[in-house]
Parts: C-alpha cells; structure tokens; sequence
C-alpha cells in the first residue's frame, strides 16, 4: 500500500512510525510512505501557504492553491483525505475500508485550517481522529497510518493476526493475563488455569460484554445483535 502525506512539517514523519510493527512494514516494503512538502507547490518568492481568513477573525488559513497543486500532481487514484476535527470520526470499520485501497493521500492542515475549497472540491473524505483540538493534522495523519498498516496483509506476524475477531469486534477485550499465577497476592482468575476451553470462552465472553457495558455502552448500542 502507498500512503502519501501531505504537510507543512515533513520532518516528522515517519517519527513513531518507524518502530515496532508499522517500522517492519515500510522496511518490508508493504507500506510505502511518501511525504510531501506543502511549500514545494508554491510559487512565489516567500513560499506562502497561508494568508488572512476573508471577513476577519485571528489566524491564518491554508491557501487552497498550493494544496490543489499536490494533489493534482499524485499518481494515486485512491481517496484523498483531510484530517479535521470536522470529519467522520475514525473507527475501525473506516479504517478497514481505507486498508482496502492501494493508496490513499493524507492532507495535514496546520493553523486555523484550510480553505473551505479543498473540503469542498478537492478531498474525498473529512476524517478526525477524536473531539479535541491539536495543533495540526500530521499527529492524526499518524494514528490513521499507524492503524491502516496493521491491516495491509504481511504486517502483522501470523501470531499477532488482525484481531481475534471471530467474536464481537464490537466489544472491549476481555481480560488478559500472564505468568505468574499470583503476583503481589493477586491471583489469575481460575477458570483461566483450569485448561477448560469452552468454559475459558464462555468467561471471556461475559467479561468483554459486562466490561462493555460499564465503560462503553455508545459501542453496545452499535451492536447488530
Ligand atoms: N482529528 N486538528 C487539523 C487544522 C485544520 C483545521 C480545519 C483542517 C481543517 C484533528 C483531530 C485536529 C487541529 C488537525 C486543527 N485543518 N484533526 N488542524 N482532532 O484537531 O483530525
């Protein structure tokens, strides 16, 4: 998959990005990051990006010229995505879908934001990552890649297999715990070192659901069934 980016701050990328599990994938080659300098589609003497909001107001807003330019100049033909806090908000089924293609390209907005013309007449999608406000779209530009990559085929060791999502994706995990049995007087729950597998599902099952239940019931009220 080739996942293109957009910014004012080319530098930071690929950052995070580079460790652990989204690090094996572009030094595979199954994920290719491509970042583009904002500036380097301007024309004038002072490689403006930004200009004055019509009608007044603090703070400057991306011009839509330079933004038009880069993105008329990608070779990719899949969907081209700004990162605001207006867009759909980021879940695992948006992101499944932006796995599905074999590019995508990444707009990352700074200041006040971006002309409304790019929302308008440029981009495919508006995605946020969350209702708070950052300083500037390449950090969610990051939690988009981060978790399209898990999902592009070969990233994930079989061991680390996308999710055991054979049942309700749609719930909090359950529980997980390792050796030892006791620690600091604190026991594994039982069922876990009984050897009981379909007693240790069962548990698993009622722990995701009542977990769910207390601490998300936005998700519960999600579920198909
Ligand atoms: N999830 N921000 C973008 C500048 C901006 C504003 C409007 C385009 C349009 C954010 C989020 C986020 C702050 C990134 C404002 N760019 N992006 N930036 N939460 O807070 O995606």
């Amino acid at each position: 998959m080739i996942i293109e980016v957009l910014t004012l701050f080319p530098e930071l990328f690929p950052g995070p990005l580079s460790a652990g599990v989204t690090g094996r994938g572009l030094t595979a080659g199954l994920v290719t990051l491509r970042v583009h300098n904002l500036r380097d589609y301007t024309h004038d003497r002072h490689r403006q990006v930004d200009d004055v909001p019509y009608g007044g107001g603090a703070g400057m807003v991306l011009k839509p010229e330079p933004i038009f330019e880069a993105v008329r100049a990608r070779s990719g033909t899949g969907p081209v995505i700004l990162l605001t806090p207006q867009g759909e908000l980021l879940r695992q089924e948006l992101v499944r879908e932006l796995a599905a293609h074999d590019d995508i390209y990444l707009i990352c907005g700074r200041y006040e934001g971006v002309d409304e013309r790019v929302a308008g007449h440029l981009v495919d999608r508006e995605i946020s990552i969350g209702d708070y406000i950052l300083t500037g779209g390449e950090l969610p530009a990051m939690v988009v890649i981060d978790a399209v990559s898990r999902l592009v085929s070969g990233v994930l060791g079989s061991e680390e297999s996308p999710k055991d999502e054979s049942f309700d994706e749609q719930l909090l995990e359950y529980p997980h715990y390792t050796r030892p049995a006791v620690f600091e007087g604190y026991a594994v729950p039982e069922v876990l070192l009984s050897g009981h597998h379909a007693e240790i599902e069962r548990w698993r099952r009622s722990q995701a659901a009542e977990r769910t239940r207390r601490r998300r019931p936005d998700l519960m009220d999600r579920q198909p069934g």
